[in-house]
C-alpha cells in the first residue's frame, strides 16, 4: 500500500472534508482505495462483508474503487495474495494557479481578440502560416471545459465527466465549474476569430474530461480513468495540469493509464507543478515518460515556485500572467505551470498536424533540471522536416 501526500499541507483540512462529502456512505476509520485484481467480483464481495462499500469499477485497469475499514485491509491481503492496493489519493490543480487572481463573472461583451504574450513568445503566431493544428484532437484532463464559450465551442468535439455529485456520476456533466480547465483549453485551441484570445493550435479539436471538482480537486482513480477515456475518444495529445505528491517509481493505476496511453501513440504533456520542489516527488510530472513543463515569465525568468528535476525530454513554456478563456464565457489572466503545459500541448498538435519530425526548443541558459530542453518553439517545430 502506498500513502500519497497532497501538494500543500494547508489544503489537508478541506480535502479531507471534501472526501467525506463526496462519499456519504464512508464512515470514520475507512479509507478510499483502488483494488486491482482479476476477480473484482470476489474482492468486492469481501469488501462488503468487511463493512466497506464498492464505489465503482475502474476502466483504466481491472479493479474497483472502494471505501474500506482500515483494519480490513490485512484480511483482504491474506484472502487475495495478488491483490494490488493503491490509496485513491486526492489530485489537484497546483494551488498557486488559483490564487493568482479573483474569478471574473460572465462576459456579456467579449473583448476584441488579442494574441496572448505566450503565444507570441513561442513563435506560434508565425507558425500558423504553416500549421494550425487541424486534424489533431487534444484531450484536456481537468475541471471540464466551458461547453458554450464562444471562443472554444467550435473546436470542442465532446467530453466526459467522472466527478460524482451526490454519489452519482453524470457522464454528460463535463461543463467547467472551476475555470481552470477552460483556461488550459483556451491556451491550446482558442479560436482565431475577432474576440478574446487565440490558442497555440487554433484549429485543433478539444475533448474535455472532467476529473476535478469545482474546487479543483479529484481522485487518482478518476484521473486514471480520464486518461483512458482520452485514448478511447481518439485523442492524439493529453494535457494534465494537475498533480499530487507521490512516488512516481511505484506502480499505480495512474501510471498504468499513462503508460498505456503513450504505448498507443498518445503524447502526454503535464504541468511540472508549483511547489518549488523536485518533480521526482510528484505524479504525473515525475513519470519519465510524460513531458513535464516548467513555467517562465515574459522576461524568460523562472519563478521560484516552478518545479525542477526536469530531463531533456521536458520543456519550458510561458506560465506567468497568461490570459485565456474562463468558465461562463469569460476570460482570466493567471499564473502556474498549469498554464505552461498547454503551450507545449498546442505545439505538439502543430507538430502532428504538420508532419514535423519532432519538437524543437531553445535553451534559456539554465540547467536541464530547471529548463528541461528549454523554451518550446512552435515555428522551428513545424519547420523541422
Ligand atoms: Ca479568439
Amino acid at each position: 500500500m502506498r500513502f500519497g501526500r497532497i501538494f500543500f499541507a494547508r489544503s489537508f483540512a478541506f480535502l479531507f472534508s471534501a472526501t467525506v462529502f463526496a462519499n456519504a456512505h464512508a464512515s470514520a476509520g475507512q479509507m478510499r482505495m483502488i483494488l486491482e485484481h482479476k476477480d473484482t467480483k470476489a474482492v468486492g464481495n469481501e469488501v462488503a462483508k468487511s463493512g466497506g462499500q464498492v464505489i465503482r469499477s475502474m476502466e483504466a485497469v481491472k479493479g474497483i474503487v472502494v471505501n474500506i475499514p482500515t483494519e480490513a485491509l490485512n484480511g483482504l491481503r491474506n484472502r487475495f495474495p495478488d491483490l494490488q492496493i493503491t490509496e485513491d489519493i486526492t489530485m489537484e490543480i497546483p494551488v498557486r494557479t488559483m490564487s493568482a487572481k479573483g474569478r471574473p463573472g460572465p462576459s456579456t461583451q467579449p473583448p476584441p481578440q488579442e494574441v496572448p504574450w505566450g503565444v507570441t513568445a513561442i513563435d506560434a503566431r508565425i507558425a500558423h502560416v504553416k500549421s494550425r493544428g487541424a486534424g489533431v484532437q487534444v484531450c484536456i484532463v481537468d475541471s471540464g471545459i466551458d461547453k458554450t464559450h464562444p471562443d472554444l465551442q467550435g473546436n470542442i468535439v465532446g467530453g466526459r465527466n467522472f466527478v460524482a455529485s451526490k454519489n452519482r456520476i453524470d457522464s454528460t456533466a463535463w461543463n467547467d465549474d472551476n475555470g481552470h480547465g477552460s483556461h488550459v483549453a483556451g491556451t491550446v485551441a482558442a479560436i482565431d476569430n475577432s474576440i478574446g484570445v487565440v490558442g497555440v493550435a487554433p484549429a485543433a479539436k478539444l475533448y474535455g474530461v472532467k476529473v476535478l471538482n469545482s474546487r479543483g480537486s479529484g481522485y487518482l482513480s478518476d484521473v486514471a480513468d480520464g486518461v483512458r477515456e482520452c485514448v478511447r475518444a481518439g485523442s492524439h495529445v493529453i494535457n494534465m495540469s494537475l498533480g499530487a505528491s507521490s512516488d512516481p517509481t511505484k506502480d499505480s493505476p495512474l501510471k498504468t493509464a499513462v503508460l498505456n496511453a503513450i504505448g498507443s501513440g498518445v503524447v502526454v504533456v503535464v504541468a511540472a507543478g508549483n511547489e518549488g520542489q523536485d518533480v521526482k516527488n510528484t505524479v504525473p510530472a515525475g513519470f519519465p515518460e510524460t513531458i513535464a513543463v516548467a513555467a517562465v515569465d515574459a522576461n524568460m525568468n523562472f519563478p521560484s515556485w516552478s518545479n525542477f528535476g526536469l530531463d531533456t525530454d521536458d520543456f519550458s513554456a510561458p506560465g506567468v500572467s497568461v490570459k485565456s478563456t474562463w468558465m461562463s464565457g469569460g476570460y482570466n489572466t493567471i499564473s502556474g505551470t498549469s498554464m505552461a503545459a498547454p503551450h507545449v500541448a498546442g505545439v505538439v498538435a502543430l507538430k502532428i498536424s504538420s508532419g514535423s519530425l519532432g519538437l524543437v526548443s531553445h535553451t534559456l541558459g539554465r540547467s536541464i533540471s530547471v529548463e528541461g530542453s528549454g523554451l518550446i518553439d512552435a515555428l522551428d517545430t513545424v519547420n523541422n522536416r
